[in-house]
């Protein structure tokens, strides 16, 4: 049984979250999704998501792709998710490449390419201005 991890936002659910999601689960035969809290958010980003954390899970859990959804409290804690659910895999998105190398020695870390052309932070841009 291989098990791939990944982590994200995921706010404002869009085409660009389902793909990453939907290749990361092909890594594996299971995937387990760390979607982040509110309040990390706000430290990295200095505002709060759209959709609230439990409304993001919501949506991430109904996923046919997930197998199971959890809180990530830290960008810091990810070696600590990686043991605690035994992950094999770490898959994130090609914004993040390189910075989590350093978990190789945990488990195989894989950055897929984003997907072009869409972003929540541009989603929101062009829903206030119109
Ligand atoms: N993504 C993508 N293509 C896009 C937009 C997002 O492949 N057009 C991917 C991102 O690369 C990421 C995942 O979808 O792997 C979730 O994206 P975000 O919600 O923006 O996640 P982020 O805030 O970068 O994650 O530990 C990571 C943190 O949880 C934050």
């Amino acid at each position: 049984m291989k098990t791939v991890i990944t982590f994200g936002t995921f706010d404002v659910f869009h085409v660009g979250h389902i793909n990453l999601i939907q290749r990361a689960a092909a890594y594996g035969d299971r995937l387990f999704v760390g979607v982040s809290t509110d309040e990390l958010n706000f430290s990295k980003k200095s505002r709060y998501p759209i959709y609230n954390e439990r409304e993001r899970m919501k949506i991430v859990n109904s996923l046919r792709y997930v197998n199971l959804c959890f809180p990530e409290e830290s960008l810091e804690k990810k070696a600590d998710y990686i043991k605690y659910y035994n992950a094999d895999v770490l898959v994130m998105g090609n914004d993040w490449e390189g910075k989590f190398d350093h978990l190789q020695e945990l488990c195989e870390v894989v950055y897929l390419p984003r997907t072009p052309s869409v972003s929540t932070t541009e989603i929101i841009e062009v829903i206030s201005s119109t």
